[in-house]
């Protein structure tokens, strides 16, 4: 009989899968991979169309508990299963407030606002439509957000700030392999925090993870 766990990852495939594929793999939690992928027909099912409305991947079910948006899967993962330790969110509000604030900045300016329109413009352009001159206007913008970014990592702190892992690494460094992958310029610095974010054991075993199965 097969042993169903109670931490169900769907999604596979995707940067934003990764991420929670990450978080579970940071935290040492055991969990069944639901390795569904985009544009299949997958995540337009009745029973995954049941678990959200919305159609997309990631999406965790702990129990009956279902949290669908990468970066809300690994702010919950760390806020139930962390200890002191190895928590992906700090506790102290002061701290947590500025995680936040980076996790909103990276969601919005990097992921949403920039390299997801070049993905959808560029990528994705039989269903979204080509839009060469958006997709050079928004490789632009991504490195000017980066700005802040490159300043943060300038004193070359090992994480983006505090003294350990945090949410805010797993979305940056996950943008910033989609953006090389979209031969959107990176500066050193940048590439280099990546490159130790990327070799983290976790990292590597959540890469293994999220890789879809062969058809
Ligand atoms: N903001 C969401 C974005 C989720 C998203 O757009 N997922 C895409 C794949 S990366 C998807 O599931 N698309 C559904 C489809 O095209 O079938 C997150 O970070 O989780």
């Amino acid at each position: 009989m097969t042993e169903h766990k109670r931490l169900v990852l769907w999604g596979a495939g995707t940067g934003r899968a990764l991420r929670a594929h990450w978080a579970l793999a940071e935290l040492g939690l055991d969990y069944e991979s639901r390795p569904i992928q985009p544009r299949t027909g997958e995540t337009k099912t009745l029973e995954y169309t049941a678990l959200t409305a919305r159609q997309k991947i990631p999406l965790l079910q702990d129990g009956t508990f279902t949290i669908t948006e990468s970066a809300a899967i690994i702010a919950y993962l760390s806020d139930t299963y962390a200890s002191d330790e190895n928590a992906l969110m700090p506790r102290a509000a002061q701290e947590r407030a500025k995680c936040l604030e980076w996790c909103f900045f990276i969601m919005t300016e990097l992921d949403a606002g920039s390299l997801y329109v070049i993905r959808r413009h560029r990528y994705l352009s039989e269903i979204y439509g080509p839009a060469p001159d958006v997709c050079d206007s928004a490789a632009a913008y991504f490195g000017q957000q980066m700005r802040t970014v490159e300043r943060q990592l300038a004193e070359d702190r090992p994480y983006l700030f505090g003294d350990r892992l945090t949410a805010a690494d797993m979305l940056l460094a996950t943008c910033l392999s989609w953006a090389v992958n979209y031969g959107v310029p990176v500066d050193p610095r940048a590439m280099a925090y990546n490159t130790r974010m990327t070799d983290r054991p976790a990292y590597r075993q959540a890469v293994v993870r999220n890789t879809p199965p062969k058809p």
